[in-house]
Formats: C-alpha cells, structure tokens, sequence
C-alpha cells in the first residue's frame, strides 16, 4: 500500500430531510471518523469534509407534506446534523451544506467545463409530468406497480421491494405522488451522460485499479462487494443518466433557456465534496487544489452501499470528463446497519436518532461508538440491539477496560502514593506483556489503514483484556504480604500497558482515551511514541475518574418500548381512510348539541370509562365515555363538550348512558374533546 502525501477523506452528505441515525453513523460517519483519526494521530496530512445533502426529491416531499419551503426544511435538518455531529465527536475539518450560493456556482461552474467538453448528450425525452400541479415529476415523485414483483408502491426509480433498477416509464399504472393524479407524458430538453462511452477505461479503472494505462489503486484493496455491485453495473450495459431534472428545488441548469431545469442530485452532491474543500481552504489560508488534483493525494469516500454506483462509477466519469481532477483511492461503502430485527426506517421512526441518544446518554458517547464499531457492517448487513449495547458495555468497557484501568491506578496510589515502581527480574510473562504493548499499535495501525475497524478496536481492546488478565491471575495485593519487590514489577508493567491503551483506543474511545491520557500526564506524547514503556519509575500518575458506568435493565426495556411506541404512532399517524358516503338524511338524523360536564366519577372495575352528568341544556342525564385513561375526573368538570343526545340509551357495564361525548384521537392515539371555541352555551344545536 503506498502512502500518499495526504489524504481527502470524505463522509456521504446526509439528506437534510430528517436527524441522523445511528444508521448513518455506522454506515459513513463513524468508519471515517476512526480513519481521520487514526491517521491524524499517526502524522499523515488528512482533510476530513462532509456536508448536509440539500436537494433531491425526499426534501421537496417533505416540504409538500409539511406545507413549508425546502429551505425551511434544509435549515432545519442542517442545523440539527451539525450540531448533533459536532456533539458525537465526528470531528470533521469543516461541515458544509449544498444549499449555498458557493456550491451552486462551484457545481455550474463544473457542468459548464463538462458541457464545453461536449460530456453530455441533449435529448428531448418525454417525462411523466403532473398536470394538476404543473411540473414535472422526479423519478421518486412517481408511484406505481413494479413489472418485476408486482410490488404496488415501487418508484419511478427503483422497486423498494426487489431491488430492481427502474425506470418511470417501466412502471404499471403510474400515479404522481404529489396529487395522485395519472401523469402524461411531456417532451422536455434532457443533458444526459452517456456512461456506455466510458464503460472501457471504468472497467479498468473498477477491475484492475488502472486510469489512462497507469496503476492507480491496489484492487485488493476495494471491498469485494463494491467490486461485484460495480461489475455488475458495468456488465449490464451503463445506460446514458440524465443529469438535469425538470424541478423547482435544486442547482439552476446554467444554461440559457433552461429556466426551471436543475442539477441531477447525483451530480450536484457529489460535487459537495469540492465545494466543502473550497470553503475550509479559504477560511483556513489554504489552497484547495492539491486535495483533489495532486496525485500524491488519496481520495477515499466513505458511503452506505446504496451510494456506491454514484461514488464509484457516476462521480468517476464526470471527475474523468471534466479533466485534472484525481478519482477515488478507494471508496469502503459498509452495508446497511439493522435495528432490533428490522430494517432503519425514518418513515416508521424505526430508529435511534443520535440527537437523541445525545440527550438521553450524555457523557456516553463512547459507548455508542464502541458498540457500532464493534458491530459495523464493513462486509455485510449488522444488528444493532439494546440488549447488545447493554453487554458491551457492561462486560467489555466497563468490566475490563474500565476495570483494569481502575485497579492499576487505584493500587499505584495504595501502594506506592500514586507513583510508577521500578520493576525488578522481569518474568516470561511480563515480556509476553510488554510484546503485546509493542505489537498492538502497528496491528491497530494495519488494520485501519485497511479500513477494517472492528477488527483494529478489537486489538486495541485485547491489550486491555491481556492486562486485566495479567493483573487479575499476578493477584498483586495477595503477593503484596509475601514479595513486595514482585508487586512493584507487576504494577509497572500494568501501568505501561494503561499508558499505552489511549494511544491505540484513541480513533474509538477519544473521550475515554483523552482521560486516561490526562490522568498519566501523557499529553506530551503522539502515537509513534506508543508501543513502549511510557511511565519511567518514579513518575507520578493521578487518580482516573470511573470511566463506565454499568447500563440497567430499565434503560434497555425503555429504549425497547420507546420503539415499538414510535413505530405504533407512525402507524396510527397514517390519516385513517375516509368512511363510504352518507346521505344528507342520514346525517340530519343526528342531534348534536353543546353539553356541559357537570359531574364525573370513574366506572368501578373499569380502566377506561368515566361515569359523567352532563347538562344538554333541555335535561340533566348521565353519559358513560371511555376517556378515563386520557382525563382524570376532576380534569373534566366544567368542560363544555359536543354531544350526541338521540342516542338510544343503552347499558354499560351496568350504568345506562344516554348519549355520546364525541372526541377526536390524534396521532399518539390521545382523545381530545371538541369543544365549542369562543361561546357555546348547554342546548346548542351543532349542524
Ligand atoms: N445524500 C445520502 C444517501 O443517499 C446521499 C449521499 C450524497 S454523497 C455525495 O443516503
Ligand atoms: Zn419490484
């Protein structure tokens, strides 16, 4: 693996249509932060970017649903990412956005050295437009059945169901998924890619590392199924791409007469990427050039496999069309992390959203990274559980990292006042120790240079498991009676393996590692100093704070519940289907009158119901109402309420009701009353 002079490193720009999960944490946000922060530590010259993605369909459907403009929907989810990152420790060079006036123009500048470079192909193509709305549709703004399952809510660009690459034309009874209306189909000016004409040097470049005859990248070095999902798109003919969309939200198409048109989501994000360069080198003095056009530069892009095609085969090509730009190094897209059985949904919050994490465990922020690191789907499809968090935690940082920090430093100041011994004969098993010191560094080092993370954190947590071991069986305050100088030999060798652990669990645990390190006054250190005796005798070392606090079983039942809670409100949040028409005389049957609580005690032996005496302003009658689990009884005296007095009367459980109180349920399943705003008096008639 040859080392460049520097590294641009980059994590996919999150959609700012809603907070980050921990699925995007675990997919390209934590892998990349454990990389920066390796390679910072190790001395290399590392640019980390990232951004919020702004533009696309998912923020123009979320605006429509919400009645407001896709800026306020971009501020609002922008905001929130930065910040929640910013808290989580993903500690970017500089977190930008695509919504700016610098990325519009840092993007059309792009396409018009593509467009004089003659990379694109103008069609005039028929697309479906809605013409209850007046525009065209985005291939996700069009719903209908899929020709290959049959699946009924498929995409004008992909069946969600089979996974089958689609196109709006391909789907069976196509609906706009603005107004539910049948689009037409209306002739419009495309810009295309034509991505057949590069399918010869991008079959190189994704199959033997190869760009313009030369080596460029080591293929062993790509993940396997990076390769294959890109073989397999090339294998399959690269269909021409439009690179334009007929759309209101997005980079304005920089040409003339092309009002209305903007940037491809896929090209503009992308160029993102540059953008953030751009920003962090002006704020910084820098110049951006040599990150992105200096061959000593490796461009790594870190993505969720849903991105890969984009990463590895679109943004390639146009950085190969528009000339003097590197393309990626490599491109470590993980797969997708699952949640309690299920798949991450924003649309079903299935999710753990990190801002909320963040308030519910603040402090912990270790742990979450230690627990997605430990199950990061680098290769394939992983499981997040509460139930998982809990032990890790449990078992593994606290009781062994935690554990064994504590023990060496709380016996260093029993036994010597809280200054490092100097050892006496070493043994075979104190050596084996200090191997182990000197290896970890250079396997974490190996291994996350080779972007495997979980495998680098579980060596950097063996050196811990290898002391806490040591000292648990060399039983330092049993052999304290009988052989003090052995003492002094163990404990120097546990404290040189607890200087040494913030070194190599730095990139996973920076906040634990940064602890440990100020406790041993070991800031004056960098990682190439690790892999040795750290502690001479005699240095004095402070006590260290307990770094892990054990998670109970009410924290995971409550997350658990917390789940399936918000699931069931997503569900319920669906507005129920409008009930059969009615005739005018039905409706008329029904007398609905303004009505006043008067008294209200709770059924005996029922959960829900409320006995209440109600004046309809013609009489004094009892109503039974099946609020009590939403209103104590003194909460609704006095209310005024809309009644249905011709109800015929009927039992229940064993008290006649005359009438019923109508309440609206809400998207929690909470009932509310509906009562009468500004006035309303007992015997009103409502119609
Ligand atoms: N906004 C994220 C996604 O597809 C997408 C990445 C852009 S990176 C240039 O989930
Ligand atoms: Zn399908």
């Amino acid at each position: 693996m040859s080392s460049p002079k520097r590294y641009m490193v980059t994590s996919a720009l999150p959609y700012a249509n809603g907070p980050l999960h921990i699925g995007h944490v675990a997919g390209a946000l934590l892998p990349a932060d454990i990389y920066v922060r390796y390679l910072k530590a190790a001395g290399e010259e590392v640019l980390y970017v990232c951004g919020s993605d702004e533009h696309g369909a998912a923020i123009t459907l979320r605006a429509k649903k919400e009645g407001v403009s896709p800026q306020e929907i971009v501020d609002r989810y922008h905001n929130l990412m930065k910040e929640t990152t910013a808290k989580f420790g993903i500690n970017f060079d500089l977190y930008d956005r695509t919504s700016t006036p610098e990325h519009h123009k840092s993007a059309q500048d792009f396409f018009l050295t593509l467009l004089e470079k003659g990379a694109f192909e103008v069609k005039s193509e028929e697309q479906f437009y809605d013409e209850q709305e007046q525009q065209f549709l985005a291939d996700r703004y069009i719903t209908g059945t899929c020709p290959k399952c049959s699946h009924d809510k498929a995409y004008g660009d992909q069946c969600e169901n089979c996974g089958s690459a689609l196109s709006p034309t391909d789907l069976i009874d196509p609906r706009s998924v603005l107004s539910g209306s049948k689009p037409v189909l209306k002739k419009t000016e495309l810009w295309y890619l034509p991505m057949g004409d590069h399918e010869d040097w991008l079959r190189d470049y994704i199959e033997k590392g190869e760009l313009n005859g030369k080596h460029h990248h080591e293929v062993k070095e790509w993940k396997r199924h990076v390769i294959g999902q890109c073989k397999s798109w090339i294998d399959s003919g690269l269909q021409s791409r439009a690179m334009t969309r007929d759309l209101d939200w997005g980079v304005p198409v920089p040409v003339e007469g092309a009002e209305g048109k903007v940037l491809y989501v896929w090209l503009d994000a992308p160029i993102g990427y540059i953008s953030a360069t751009k920003r962090w080198a002006e704020e910084n003095g820098q110049d951006w050039e040599p990150w992105w056009k200096d061959e000593d530069t490796h461009l790594v892009h870190f993505i969720g496999k849903d991105n890969i095609v984009f990463h590895c085969l679109i943004f390639p090509i146009l950085l190969k069309a528009h000339g003097g730009y590197n393309l990626p190094y490599n491109v470590p897209a993980n797969e997708f992390m699952n949640l309690e059985g299920e798949k991450i949904s924003t649309s079903r919050n299935w999710a753990v959203w990190l801002h909320e994490y963040l308030e519910e465990f603040p402090g912990h922020e270790d742990e979450l990274r230690y627990v997605l690191t430990s199950i990061m789907p680098e290769q394939k499809d992983s499981e997040f559980t509460w139930n998982d968090y809990r032990d890790r935690v449990n078992n593994e940082l606290a009781d062994i990292l935690g554990n064994f920090i504590n023990r060496a430093v709380v016996l260093t100041h029993k036994y010597y006042e809280g200054h490092v011994p100097a050892p006496n004969e070493l043994t075979d098993t104190d050596r084996a120790v200090l191997d182990l010191i000197a290896q970890t560094p250079v396997k974490v080092g190996e291994l996350v240079r080779g972007y495997r993370f979980r495998e680098a954190q579980l060596e950097a947590m063996n050196l811990a498991r290898a002391g806490n071991k040591y000292l648990t069986e060399e039983e330092p305050w049993k052999v304290a009676k009988t052989d003090p100088e052995r003492v002094k030999t163990i404990m120097y060798v546990c404290l040189q393996v607890t200087a040494n652990l913030p070194f190599v669990l730095h990139p996973f645990l920076p906040n634990t590692s940064a602890k440990i390190a100020q406790a041993l006054h070991l800031d004056h250190l960098k990682l190439k100093d690790a892999g040795q005796n750290l502690l001479a005798p005699g240095t004095a070392i402070d006590k260290t704070p307990i770094l892990f606090t054990k998670v109970d079983e009410e924290v995971v039942a409550k997350q658990v519940q917390k789940l399936e809670d918000a699931k069931k409100a997503s569900v319920t949040r669906q507005v129920a289907e409008a009930a059969p028409n009615i005739e005018f005389e039905q409706f008329a049957g029904l007398d609905l009158r303004v009505a006043e609580i008067i008294e209200a005690e709770r059924v005996p032996k029922t959960k829900k119901l409320l006995k209440l005496k109600v004046n309809t302003g013609l009489d004094e009658r009892t109503v039974v109402s099946g609020i009590a689990e939403h209103y104590a009884p003194e909460d609704v005296v006095g209310k005024k309420v809309c009644l249905l007095i011709n109800l015929a009367p009927r039992k229940i459980r064993g008290v006649e009701s005359q009438g019923m109180i109508l309440m609206a349920e809400d998207a929690e399943g909470k009932l509310i009353f509906m009562s009468p705003q500004g006035g309303g008096a007992p015997g009103d008639k409502i119609s």
